[in-house]
């Protein structure tokens, strides 16, 4: 059996959150582990698994995937979510719209201050 994806990012919802709901809506089960001090995030950029040095990342099929525009639409090949007609497409047009959202109000959360509004 594959691992579970396993996705890193703070404890909080953030650019995550889409991506949580995406692999819930394909039903598959997912690991986390939260980015909970300022050592944690160094230790991920230092070690090379971070490609612009920011989170989301997921680890999924021997990958270190970053970008979470690029992380849903992987998830979504790889589940057949784009949807066979039109209505199915765009429910899957949800989740981007919603990552969207996050990313023009620069919403994330950081370490010790899950409310804090930041990252690029
Ligand atoms: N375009 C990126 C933005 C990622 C981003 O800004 N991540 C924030 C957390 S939500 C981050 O890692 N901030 C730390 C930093 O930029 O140093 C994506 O969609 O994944």
């Amino acid at each position: 059996m594959a691992a579970k994806p396993m996705l890193h990012y703070f404890n909080g919802r953030g650019r995550m959150e889409p991506i949580r709901w995406l692999l819930a809506a394909a039903g598959v089960e997912f690991e986390e582990t939260f980015i909970d001090t300022p050592e944690d995030f160094e230790k991920l950029k230092n070690d090379g698994s971070l490609m612009f040095q920011q989170v989301p990342m997921v680890e999924i099929d021997g990958m270190k995937l970053v970008q979470s525009r690029a992380i849903l639409n992987y998830i979504a090949a790889k589940h057949n979510l784009y949807g066979k007609d039109t209505k199915e497409r765009a429910l899957y047009g949800i989740f981007p719209a919603v990552l969207s959202r996050i990313n023009r109000n620069n919403l994330g959360p950081s370490l010790g201050d899950p409310d804090r509004v930041g990252g690029s």
